[in-house]
């Protein structure tokens, strides 16, 4: 490795030592130009027809230091689109997934509605699934917060996650993890050394991954025949419905109904044998795949219903389309309205679907100054492409704005909970799509 190469490295190996945050400007693979793919990641079929453009964009989480603001930032196409054979719906680039995901700022632990509802999944599924001495492994383990909740003596644990800085602070409360993106190689080496799993868990992963046949090989052979794989994945259902178009980024890769993921599967010699939903990242499904190609009756009636709503036509994305253009307008509009009016408003956490609405409808720091956000790793830097300064919670109550933009709407019931004082006072908060909220 040359001397200039050495520096990043041992940077990187010194500031992971530190289990410190490192900013991507650190950190940058090879060629980090996107491509373009043509074939659906579902059924491999070259149907793709483009349902929705947003342009093109910051990484979402490619969060910026002070240093960095004057520096040209990377923007990639955000091209959404929709497979005319099978219904899944897809992003037609891919960036680099060493880019997105070797240094990451998304935890978790950043919310405990989230710790308790991936706790409870993980202690639910390892008492269907998991007998005395059996192996869990997680595939987009993050900080080892869904594993620590079955952290005891009579199961084996492993995680998997490409984040080097965060499988750091998983290793450090004792989740066993390796700090690379889950292979088919990979999973056949887990296989081998330590037996294969009676559960593997992949919560909001599956959507981040170009190559899905390597992943369900990977399954297939580290899944032990008795075993459960449990998925959870944003639902496109209400991801139409509610135009939650903010949360198209470019880690989000697939964006899953119940049919293409059913028809993926059985191309594996697997099944979807349960589906359920759930009030997470604006409507997830959870989905319990087992070994064996047949469909279930609970499969079945999803599929029923997603035809009724119309998921696999095109029709039914051109509303979406309105809607978002709409949005592009509304939102800005409103901002400058209250400017004018002499109102104070504060963005209220900087997730990464924030980074995309703020891009897309062009709202600068000339229309929103500041955010907020709990996690201490954000705070101090900026949002990518936009630069709205990141500030800690507590900037709610020193700048006492009259309204918050609350770009972690997905949180909101956790949010508005702890902001109950701010509400009493007099302070609103205001949706993405103009909502008031009390
Ligand atoms: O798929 C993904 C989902 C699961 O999480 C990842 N690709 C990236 C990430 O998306 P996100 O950043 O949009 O996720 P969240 O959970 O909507 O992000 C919420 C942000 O808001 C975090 O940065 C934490 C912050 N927050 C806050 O400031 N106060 C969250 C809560 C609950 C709060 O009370």
């Amino acid at each position: 490795m040359s001397t200039e190469q050495a520096q990043p490295q041992r940077a990187l190996a010194e500031r992971m030592e530190r289990s410190q945050v490192i900013t991507l400007s650190e950190f940058q693979p090879a060629d980090p130009s996107s491509w373009e793919r043509t074939s659906c990641r579902a059924c491999l079929k070259t149907d793709l027809v483009e349902v929705l453009n947003l342009g093109e964009q910051p990484p979402s989480n490619a969060f910026v230091a002070t240093e960095d603001l004057g520096k040209q930032e990377s923007r990639f196409p955000l091209s959404l689109r929709l497979c005319e054979s099978c219904g899944m719906v897809q992003l037609g680039h891919v960036v680099p997934p060493e880019l997105l995901f070797r240094s990451y700022l998304f935890f978790t632990s950043s919310s405990k509605w989230m710790a308790d509802h991936f706790g409870k999944l993980m202690t639910e599924n390892a008492a269907e699934f998991v007998p005395p001495g059996g192996l869990i492994v997680e595939i987009g383990s993050n900080d080892g917060t869904a594993l620590s909740a079955i952290q005891r003596s009579d199961v084996r644990l492993l995680g998997i996650d490409p984040a080097r800085n965060i499988s750091v602070m998983a290793a450090s409360r004792g989740i066993p993890t390796i700090a690379e993106f889950f292979s088919e190689p990979i999973a056949a080496e887990v296989a081998k050394v330590a037996g294969q799993a009676h559960l593997i868990v992949a919560c909001n992963v599956l959507g981040h991954i170009n190559n899905l046949d390597d992943v369900c090989e990977g399954v297939r052979k580290l899944l032990h025949p008795q075993g459960a794989f449990v998925i959870e994945v944003p639902y496109l259902a209400p991801f139409v419905e509610r135009n939650e178009y903010d949360t198209i980024y470019h880690e989000h890769l697939s964006y899953f109904a119940v049919r293409p993921l059913a028809a993926l599967m059985n191309r594996h010699g697997l099944h979807v044998e349960r589906v359920q939903l759930f009030p997470v990242h604006g409507g997830t499904i959870r989905v319990t795949v087992k070994h064996g190609v047949w469909r279930s009756d609970d499969a079945q009636a999803w599929l029923k219903r997603e035809e009724a709503a119309g998921l696999s036509k095109q029709s039914t994305y051109a509303r979406m389309a309105e809607l978002t253009i709409r949005n592009k307008t509304e939102l800005p509009t409103k901002l400058a309205e209250l400017k004018r009016a002499g109102k104070k408003v504060l963005g209220y956490g900087a997730p990464a679907k924030g980074t995309v609405r703020l891009n897309y409808c062009g709202i600068g720091t000339d229309l929103l100054a500041e955010v907020t956000d709990s996690t201490p790793a954000k705070q101090g830097l900026h949002i990518p492409g936009t630069h709205q300064h990141i500030r800690a919670p507590s900037a709610l109550n020193d700048i006492n704005p009259d309204y918050v933009l609350l770009l972690a709407w997905n949180h909101a019931p956790e949010i508005l909970a702890r902001e109950s004082a701010f509400i009493a006072r007099g302070g609103k908060f205001l949706t993405p799509w103009l909502e008031e909220l009390k």
